[in-house]
């Protein structure tokens, strides 16, 4: 039987408010979605242990909470993540034009950590980002890859956290 290495890894949830990213981490985490739940106030942190090839990573997901335009609390929040989920809603051209910005600040906190690009509400009729324009916004950056999701009905939502951790393990240069 081959031997588990067991990891704690930092993961932050990056994009605007009201993209989903609170929604998106309840579906990963208890597989629910309530449409009654309000806008957090503060960060949260919830934990799930994902297995990947002999790894069992314990995931610490960083949920900024409402707090979304105080950037100046950005670098605390960022602090010491070895990955990000940065989300724009698919339904909102604007959130996907800040996607950009976030993943700026978070570099210049924590350098080149495996960042995964999600355009969520995809269950909505009006889509607005395209998948040229996801395209065009991965080419710039290293070490990523994009996906389509939905909270509310659960689409790429497991995909989004476990292909996360699918880079993070190999950038740790572990396998
Ligand atoms: P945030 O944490 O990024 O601020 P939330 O975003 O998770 O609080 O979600 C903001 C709103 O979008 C909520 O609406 C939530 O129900 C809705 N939402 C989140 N994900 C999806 C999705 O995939 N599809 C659809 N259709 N809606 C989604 P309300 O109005 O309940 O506040
Ligand atoms: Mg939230």
């Amino acid at each position: 039987m081959s031997k588990k290495t067991y990891l704690t890894n930092k993961i932050v949830l990056i994009g605007d408010a009201r993209v989903g990213k609170t929604s998106l981490v309840r579906r990963f985490v208890s597989n629910m979605f309530d449409p009654s739940y309000k806008i957090t106030l503060g960060t949260t942190i919830m934990k799930k242990e994902v297995d990947y090839l002999s790894y069992n990573v314990t995931l610490a997901i960083w949920d900024i909470g409402g707090q979304e335009v105080f950037r100046q609390i950005r670098s605390k929040y960022f602090f010491g993540s070895k990955g990000a989920l940065a989300i724009c809603d698919a339904s909102n051209y604007e959130s996907f034009k800040n996607l950009p910005s976030w993943v700026e600040s978070f570099k210049k906190e924590v350098g080149d950590k495996p960042i995964i690009f999600i355009a969520n509400k995809c269950d909505l009729k009006d889509q607005k980002v395209t998948e040229d324009d996801m395209n065009q916004l991965i080419k710039d950056f290293s070490n990523t890859e994009y996906l389509y999701s939905s909270a509310k009905d659960g689409t790429n939502a497991e995909k989004a956290f476990i292909n996360l951790t699918r880079l993070m393990v190999a950038a740790e240069d572990i396998v």
